[in-house]
């Protein structure tokens, strides 16, 4: 996604979308006076990008949801014409750089500049050849899939499931080793892409595509540094915690010849592909055996839920808290299941198409508790999309990466025991300490194992963008940052043959990540002040504002607000305060430290 120009989305898609940009500095361009005042440029800009929008946003969906041949020059010259107008348009806009303007026009040039998360160079042959690898990498990633044997060919999104439900330590890691076979021939390719990307990074005024990611946060991009380093900071001590724990049961489970307990973690026994979210082995970690029934998975299994009615029910809880039922268009034109007969990114997404007027997801639903979250997830990208369509298109968009992702995650921690057995979801919502605990250590494999990976993603892409890791050590460098900041490792030998950094999505579908580590944090942010606003009483854990209008209403007005405002201050609307704080995930989960610190009492943790 990038976008485009918010188009897309929030999540976004994937696709390089986008694109691009460039500005060009052509001394005429510059020079020349403009013949519109800057008001009139911007709402030209505004009149053209939904035009381009409509094609990009068709481009992207067909190439996602059918990914052949065709589909690939299609997108790709969508994604090309798109970053044309925009290298020239931005080019037309420096005219505007030295003069007053009113906050509001001077905020949508600055957003025009950002609009996209892929520049390209201002030279014809250089920005199709980066939009084609763009376009063939992240097909490369929606079609992969690891052959066991001639007959036998498991796709990604299958491989996912199986490294949440194995519990053998060979047959994982053969599963683990397979999948990235996918992302060795894009080694070569992402070099080149690294080269031409920051090429029009420069052509914009930034030293390299890591820095204008960064400079998208309404801060300096060294600000920017500074504040998620601070944020990791303050998370930093509950990751400890869990690490430590989680290592030794796996010990326990697999033995310490497995499992060194003064070492990293395997990184393929964590329940997931990446180990980026730990909640599939939380089996292997409840704290209190049999108390308390937290397992929606069977529900959905024994009730035969539809992938539509798993969608119906988050649709639901938005509904529940005032906002408007999806509209028709979305249930006839989303993707909910893989199509049989042809190839798709099954990688979830959320689009706002025609201005936010045409909403879809589209994923590949199986009935799991991890896709249920998953689809409460999307449906926060679409109410935000749903809701800031009457903005004007560069005021389309998040308020910024976090918030986009932080809307449905939101939710979802208002998904207690209490909501879920209401919506018969589970059977039964026990109180008591043990059943907290319990409950706790579910929800912290999601979110806490997770703030390392979401940071260090883009700190590897800041990284190789910035040229401090060269195309020589992409994968080392890669496992330095896995073990530095997560404390995991691979259980085999991974050389620069191979490019483990692009078996992930978000790197060959060219997503900013940081977003996501924001998200986890700003989560718990908004949901104590949604509950504040419901007059919740207690801990935040028990809090549900699951049909409350009054917390709703304050919801959807941040929603409204897209990106018209600095995040700061649509921040301070809702929170009360312009700052990002880990306060409230911290707050959160002090019964669970609680538990942790015991548990790990006269454990050496640490790696
Ligand atoms: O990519 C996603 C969403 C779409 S925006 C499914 N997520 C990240 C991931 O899967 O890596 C959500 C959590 C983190
Ligand atoms: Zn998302």
């Amino acid at each position: 996604m990038k976008h485009t120009v918010k188009l897309l989305v929030g999540s976004m898609l994937a696709i390089a979308l986008t694109a691009c940009t460039q500005q060009a500095a052509d001394d005429d361009a510059t020079a020349a006076a403009p013949t519109e005042t800057a008001e009139e440029f911007v709402a030209r800009v505004n009149e053209e990008l939904k035009e381009l929008n409509r094609e990009g946003g068709a481009a992207g969906w067909v190439r996602a949801t059918y990914i052949n041949q065709d589909t690939a020059i299609l997108s790709s010259l969508a994604n090309e014409r798109y970053a044309k107008w925009h290298s020239e348009t931005v080019a037309q806009a420096l005219a505007y750089d030295d003069m007053e303007l009113d906050p509001q026009t001077r905020r949508a040039l600055n957003l025009l500049k950002l609009g996209t998360s892929l520049p390209t160079p201002d030279d014809d042959a250089k920005r199709r050849e980066l939009m084609e690898i763009a376009t063939e990498i992240s097909g490369m990633y929606g079609e992969g899939k690891y052959c066991r044997s001639e007959n036998e060919c498991i796709p990604g999104a299958e491989l996912e499931q199986l490294m949440q439900q194995v519990r053998d330590y060979d047959e994982l890691l053969e599963l683990w080793e397979g999948w990235r076979e996918i992302s060795v021939p894009m080694r070569d390719k992402y070099r080149r892409y690294v080269e031409l990307a920051n090429e029009g990074a420069n052509s914009l005024g930034y030293e390299n595509l890591g820095e204008m990611w960064r400079a998208n946060y309404d801060m300096s991009p060294d600000e920017f540094r500074t504040e998620s380093e601070r944020l990791w900071e303050q998370v930093k001590p509950l990751y400890d915690e869990l690490h430590c724990h989680v290592r030794a049961k796996l010990g326990e489970v697999y033995g310490e010849d497995k499992v060194p307990q003064d070492g990293p973690i395997p990184a393929h026994i964590l329940g997931n592909m990446w180990a980026q979210e730990w909640i599939a082995i939380y089996d292997l970690l409840e704290p209190y055996p049999g108390v308390s029934d937290l397992d929606v998975d069977s529900t959905l299994t024994a009730k035969s839920y539809s992938p539509q009615e798993m969608v119906r029910s988050a649709e639901n809880f938005y509904v529940s808290l005032g906002m408007p039922r999806l509209p028709d268009t979305f249930w006839a034109r989303s993707q909910f299941t893989k199509p049989r007969d042809r190839e798709v990114q099954c990688h979830a997404s959320a689009w706002g198409l025609d201005g936010g007027n045409d909403l879809r997801i589209k994923m590949c639903i199986e009935p799991t508790a991890d896709m249920l979250r998953t689809i409460y997830h999307e449906l926060g990208h679409n109410y935000y999309q749903g809701a800031y369509r009457n903005q004007d298109p560069l005021f389309q968009g998040g308020a910024h990466g976090g918030f986009h992702e932080a809307i449905g995650d939101t939710v979802v921690l208002s998904m207690t025991p209490d909501y879920l057995a209401e919506v018969g979801l589970i059977g039964s919502a026990e109180e008591s300490d043990q059943a907290l605990i319990n409950r706790q250590m579910q929800k912290a494999l999601d979110s806490i194992a997770f703030l390392p990976f979401g940071k260090l993603i883009d700190e590897w892409r800041w990284a190789v963008y910035a040229g401090e890791i060269s195309p020589e050590d992409y994968n080392k460098g890669w496992w330095e940052m896995r073990e530095r900041y997560q404390g995991i490792a691979p259980a085999v030998e991974r050389t620069e043959e191979h490019f483990d950094p692009g078996a992930k999505y978000h790197v060959p579908g060219n997503v900013s990540y940081t977003r996501y580590f924001l998200a986890r944090i700003l989560q718990f942010q908004f949901h104590r002040s949604l509950c504040e606003i419901a007059g919740h009483e207690g801990g935040l854990h028990s809090c549900s504002v699951f049909g409350n209008e009054e917390a709703g209403a304050k919801f959807q007005a941040m929603l409204e607000a897209g990106q018209s405002a600095p995040w700061q201050e649509t921040l301070e609307k809702l929170t009360g305060t312009q700052e990002m704080d880990a306060s409230a995930i911290v707050d959160y989960f002090a019964p669970l430290m609680g538990y942790l610190e015991e548990q790990n009492e006269g454990r050496s943790c640490g790696w």
